[in-house]
């Protein structure tokens, strides 16, 4: 299965609910009146694409006159999108680039860590995880059962031990062994917790004091189907973490999943991967092009009866 259909079955929910309103409006409305423009943004806005973008593309079908909304809003979509696609950091020449996952409870660090490491596998690298979260119960043995499935090693500590000091045990690990990656599963923490945050900055510390250019990556992984919560989220880790991508999961669980255009939008974090699915491969590398084609897809779908 290639890229493109990846975002598009994961996507299915939120394609088919935009494709099903705009047919409909179109449908009663051929010329698109005033009322239809409106209900057409209320349709985009309810895909949480978010306020700015839904105008955006209702100004430009009023502009063109052009009944093609659905390549109006593909056309837009991916120029929102075009600079916040991007690529994992650069490997360094000798050393493993160094990969934290940071995020509330429950938005899919551990699975994300692990399919990642599925990625990366698959693009030729080795990779060693470190298991990072030593907070919540099982979370160690959850991260070691994903390992096992993707065929990985893992460095791991007792329950209630210092997250730094494995993560510096790791990378002293990742860096004997001569990985090429290391993918550090942390704790969920709340963004408004001081003392959670400030264990992920001694963490991020402990990396740079070992290793200077570490960690090269720190991966927000949001919740899609949290909605506008997700922004927030990622606002706050930004002030205090400073996060150089995100990783935006379950977003075959949503109708709502133009959320990574509103984020995307408003706060021109890149956004590396997205999640698709709970199978090791449903992570994948964020395209914006296939974005917008799979979110604005008129005939593939069809809706279930
Ligand atoms: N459908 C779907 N489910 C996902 C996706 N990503 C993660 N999940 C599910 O979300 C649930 C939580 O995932 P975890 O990886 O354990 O989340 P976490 O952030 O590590 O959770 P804590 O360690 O408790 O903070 C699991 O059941 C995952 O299978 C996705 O892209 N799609
Ligand atoms: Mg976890």
């Amino acid at each position: 299965m290639n890229l493109f259909q990846k975002f598009r079955d994961g996507l299915k929910k939120t394609s088919t609910k935009l494709a099903t309103e705009i047919k409909r409006i179109i449908t009663r409305s051929p010329r698109l009146d005033a009322d239809a423009l409106d209900e057409l943004e209320a349709a985009l806005v309810a895909s949480d694409i978010g306020i700015g973008t839904a105008t955006d593309i209702v100004a430009r079908v009023k502009e063109t006159g052009s009944p093609d909304v659905f390549a109006i809003a593909r056309t837009e979509i991916e120029r929102e999108l075009s600079n916040v696609g991007a690529a994992l950091a650069p490997r360094p020449p000798a050393s493993p680039t160094v990969i934290l996952l940071a995020g509330v409870n429950g938005t899919g660090k551990t699975t994300s860590t692990a399919k990642l490491a599925h990625w990366l596998k698959s693009q030729g690298h080795t990779v060693l995880l470190a298991a990072c979260d030593t907070f919540r119960a099982a979370a160690i043995e959850q991260l070691k059962i994903w390992a096992g499935r993707v065929g990985c090693d893992i460095i791991d500590g007792q329950y209630g031990a210092d997250s730094a000091a494995i993560a510096f045990d790791a990378l002293e690990a990742a860096i004997k062994r001569n990985a090429d990656y290391l993918l550090i599963d942390t704790a969920g923490r709340l963004h408004t917790k001081a003392n959670l945050m400030e264990e992920m900055k001694k963490m991020r510390r402990v990396l740079h004091k070992r290793l200077p250019d570490a960690p090269h990556e720190v991966l927000l992984v949001l919740d899609g189907t949290t909605g506008t919560n997700a922004l927030h989220q990622a606002r706050e880790f930004h002030n205090t973490l400073g996060i150089t991508g995100l990783i935006v999961t379950k977003l075959d669980g949503t109708a709502k999943g133009g959320i990574v255009v509103a984020i995307a939008r408003e706060l021109k974090i890149p956004v590396k991967f997205i999640g698709l699915g709970e199978q090791v491969d449903d992570l994948q590398p964020f395209d914006p092009k296939s974005f917008a084609k799979a979110l604005f897809t008129a005939n593939e779908i069809q809706e279930s009866p």
